[in-house]
């Protein structure tokens, strides 16, 4: 059972007006709930500041699949990273591009390792790597 507490939060009125304008506009509720998000996220980046932490993430990134031994290079190096990989999806989008979107668990440091190494590989047009925990949220 989680125990909800309140407090009390002094704000500017101009900047309070902007923040409720801003969750308003991404559908928050209210205050509370908007507050909860940042705070959570606050302490996922503090978690990935600490490159032996356990962490979780995702990798997309757009290619053409007609670039020389791309796809063998991709598939290689994820074989390489397996203890790390928990499942990858490989999308068609058209004749030329793929889509691919990797997820991953274990330590900071290899998850942002395996992540620069595919977003720079060769041939890979755009690439992004999403960064979450799941400690925080216990
Ligand atoms: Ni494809």
């Amino acid at each position: 059972m989680v125990t909800l507490k309140r407090f009390g939060i002094s704000i500017e009125e101009d900047l309070l007006d902007k923040f409720d304008k801003l969750i308003a506009s991404k559908g928050y509720e209210n205050r509370s709930e908007a507050f909860r998000d940042i705070a959570r996220d606050l302490l996922v980046k503090q978690k990935w500041s600490d490159p032996n932490a356990e962490a979780v993430g995702t990798i997309a990134i757009i290619y053409d699949h007609h670039k020389r031994e791309i796809s063998d290079k991709l598939t290689e190096f994820q074989h390489h990273h397996h203890v790390n990989i928990l499942s990858a999806m490989h999308i068609h989008l058209d004749e030329k591009f793929c889509l691919e979107v990797i997820a991953l668990r274990g330590k900071v440091k290899d998850i942002q390792h395996i992540a620069d190494h595919i977003i720079g590989t060769k041939g890979v047009k755009h690439g992004k790597l999403t960064a979450t925990t799941i400690e925080e949220f216990k």
